[in-house]
């Protein structure tokens, strides 16, 4: 087979936080245990193939600036044949378990549905092949009904019935080779599921056809007989000015609204969860909170730019915290952690790929370590504790059983006068958590 990344002549091995080789992974030592499972078990990490092997570095204002000799030739199904060859090479190199794809990516779309079901079916046969060589598995599957024109007014929520037909047919396909290829999740990003402008959108309509078209696809899983875990992501805006899968909390109302909560967890991004006004541990701690925590797209925006950048996940402190609340949720069952993340347009080569992954997965080695250790030293957790003892003892436990009606919660205070106030103490923890980053 052709070497598409001839620069990695093995798989990336660990060498330690000392070494000065840039092809290693410092802190990524996949068969290391943390708090008894391995650091591959806990992060269960995943190559993303829209942005890594799709995207060329095109932007709004200009085409793309990377050349990948996997998808030089015109011929649409001979460059998804070598592409994906590329990215099975790409996976085993770099050493994930995990990839995720959409339809769309994998197969280029054809004339007719069923043409292009046709091509879908030859590609995941060949997926599938791969997979079986290479012990790589697959993460989660998705469905692209924001690409195409037809889907210019939303899929589920377009206004014309047509259009969610077509929807329901591609969505259909792509659960059936997600279900074929073994796949742990499948996921549902409403791209266009939202409006651009109120004077022409009914909201209450659309989110009731929304919410059918979520409820066909856990009808159809279970038709399958398919085991994976769906999952809703939620985005509050972008493409569209306003999308309803808003952030974690807007999707739980809709799940909540629409009787869906059995069959939908949530898939959390980091830049997502900023675009909606929210850190990417606030998203993950609601769901922690709800039982809604599913899966992962690890990245991060940038601070000073207003859309979804989609840069490689570096910063330690959002890592450790981000894996603090997962550990603490009892860490992940189907989901992972997805770099739904893309080179920066003049990170040109190849290689660049490897960097970015290899970066990516020692941050969040090191923020399972930290994690692993801020549980363990309890001292985080203990001081939660405390600031909340008053609902341990008899007064605080009424309350929360209902056993204290008004006139009890009157009584009370005419009986005790003013609380006692204590400190949060947030510069003191701030003081600690900066010690765990060493
Ligand atoms: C786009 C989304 C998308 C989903 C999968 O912003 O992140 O890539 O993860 O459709
Ligand atoms: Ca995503
Ligand atoms: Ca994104």
């Amino acid at each position: 087979m052709a070497a598409y990344f001839p620069e990695v002549n093995a798989p990336i091995a660990y060498a330690g936080p000392d070494s000065k080789d840039a092809l290693t992974f410092k802190h990524y030592n996949a068969s290391e245990k943390v708090l008894g499972k391995t650091m591959a078990e806990h992060l269960r990490f995943a190559v993303c193939y829209w942005h890594t092997f799709k995207n060329l570095g095109g932007d709004p204002f200009g085409v793309g600036t990377m050349v990948r000799n996997y998808n030089g030739t015109t011929d649409a199904m001979a460059a998804a044949h070598a592409t994906l060859d590329a990215a099975f090479e790409f996976f085993t190199k770099l050493g994930v378990p995990y990839w995720c794809f959409h339809d769309r990516d994998i197969a280029p779309e054809a004339e007719t549905l069923a043409e292009t079901n046709k091509r879908l079916d030859v590609i995941a046969g060949k997926a599938k092949q791969l997979q079986d060589d290479t012990g790589v598995k697959l993460l989660w599957g998705t469905s692209n009904c924001f690409t195409h024109p037809r889907f210019m007014a939303g899929a589920a929520t377009n206004p014309s019935p047509h259009v969610f037909a077509y929807a329901a047919a591609q969505i259909k396909k792509a659960m059936e080779i997600t279900h074929e290829l073994g796949g742990a999740g499948y996921v549902f990003w409403g791209g266009r599921e939202g409006y651009d402008t109120l004077l022409n959108t009914d909201m209450g309509r659309e989110l009731d056809h929304l919410a059918r078209m979520m409820h066909l696809a856990a009808d159809y899983r279970k038709k399958l007989g398919a085991t994976f875990q769906m999952y809703i992501e939620p985005k509050p805006k972008e493409p569209t000015k306003h999308q309803y899968d808003f952030d974690a909390a807007g999707c739980h109302a809709f799940l909540l609204k629409y009787g869906l909560t059995d069959h939908f967890k949530l898939n959390i991004e980091a830049n997502h969860a900023t675009l909606a006004g929210h850190t990417f541990v606030h998203e993950l701690e609601y769901c922690v909170a709800n039982d809604l925590l599913g899966s992962i797209d690890a990245n991060r925006g940038d601070m000073l730019l207003g859309w979804d950048t989609d840069q490689f996940p570096l910063n330690i402190y959002d890592c450790a915290l981000a894996m603090y609340t997962v550990l603490r949720g009892g860490g992940f069952t189907t989901g992972g952690l997805n770099f739904d993340a893309k080179l920066r347009r003049q990170s040109t080569e190849p290689i660049d790929l490897f960097h970015a992954h290899i970066g990516a997965m020692d941050a969040f080695a090191r923020g399972l370590k930290i994690a692993a250790k801020m549980l363990e030293d309890g001292g985080f957790a203990e001081n939660v504790r405390k600031r909340y003892a008053g609902w341990d003892e008899t007064f605080g436990k009424d309350i929360e059983n209902g056993k204290a009606d008004f006139a009890a919660l009157e009584a009370f205070v005419l009986k005790h006068g003013e609380p006692e106030t204590q400190s949060g103490g947030q510069e003191r923890l701030e003081n600690i958590l900066n010690e765990y980053m060493r």
